[in-house]
């Protein structure tokens, strides 16, 4: 595997960081299928989730910085999770080039729609930053992502006022046959501009292997695992999350997860 050449790039350093937001780590997300979409307990719970939104929106300041680690705490390689292995022919061919032909589109409502190939990506400011991932499934990895600040390529696309989401489309997708949809992710401004949300193009030095979401992978360290999403080739922004697949702002919040999604 190939090492990551850094030494070009303006490294943001991290810094010493001591504030954690795991505060109300209690407010998980619920796992599974809670009944039908007007069943009362999933009215019950869509309306604890906002309620826990607005609160953590208070109670963790919009720049608050999720805890990071030394290296000496990474203890193991980062556990694959959910897809490993997207199977369209578009994504193997990109692979076979070596992403040569990759593009990140940003479009939506942005002044300056970009197309991105990874050298470009790899030529803007990056940053790193050692962090835990907190899956739902009940397990946490430690791990040191490399990429380039989500804030930046924003300010390059030059966000409309009217937008207030950021949404990211991958090339796989999950489940079978009639429920197989493309895994697709959200978040808020605030948490897109966040100095720790990058897209992110390496993993523990080395080049970020395809298990994990090659060629990028987005990192978004106030929330849990399945917020990170990997494999991913457009970046839209938003008004509103009507219109996009069923509606809630992602592959699993589709399935009744939390929208927010904050550790
Ligand atoms: N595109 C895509 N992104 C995804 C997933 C996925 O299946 N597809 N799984 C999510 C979940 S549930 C977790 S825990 C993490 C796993 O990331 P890892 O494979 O790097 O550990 O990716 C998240 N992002
Ligand atoms: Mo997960």
């Amino acid at each position: 595997m190939s090492r990551l050449h850094l030494s070009r790039r303006k490294l943001i350093t991290a810094g010493a960081v001591g504030a954690s937001s795991l505060i109300l780590s209690g407010c998980k997300a619920f796992d599974g299928w809670v009944g039908p979409r007007s069943h009362p307990v999933r009215d019950f719970l869509e309306g604890a989730n906002e309620v826990t939104y607005r609160v953590q929106r208070m109670l963790i300041g919009q720049d608050a910085l999720a805890r990071e680690y030394s290296e000496s705490e990474i203890r193991q390689g980062m556990r694959p999770n959910g897809s490993v292995d997207p199977t369209t022919i578009e994504y193997f061919n990109l692979e076979q080039g070596g992403f040569a032909d990759y593009r990140l589109r940003v479009t939506g409502l942005v002044e300056n729609e970009l197309s991105l190939s990874l050298n470009e990506l790899h030529n803007m400011p990056a940053r790193t930053q050692i962090t835990r991932h907190d899956c739902v499934e009940g397990w946490s990895c430690i791990a040191k992502w490399t990429g380039t600040p989500l804030s930046y390529v924003l300010d390059q696309a030059r966000v409309r006022p009217t937008a207030r989401f950021v949404v990211f489309y991958c090339y796989d997708s999950l489940g079978g046959g009639l429920t197989k949809y493309q895994y697709y992710e959200s978040c808020d401004l605030i948490d897109a501009r966040h100095p720790q949300t990058i897209l992110a193009y390496g993993m523990n030095d080395e080049v970020l292997p395809r298990r994990n979401g090659a060629p990028i992978r987005v990192r978004i360290e106030r929330a849990l695992g399945y917020k990170q999403p990997k494999f991913v080739h457009t970046i839209e922004l938003v008004e509103s999350f009507a219109g996009i697949h069923r509606g809630h702002g992602g592959y699993w919040e589709d399935e009744g997860y939390d929208w927010y999604g904050g550790i």
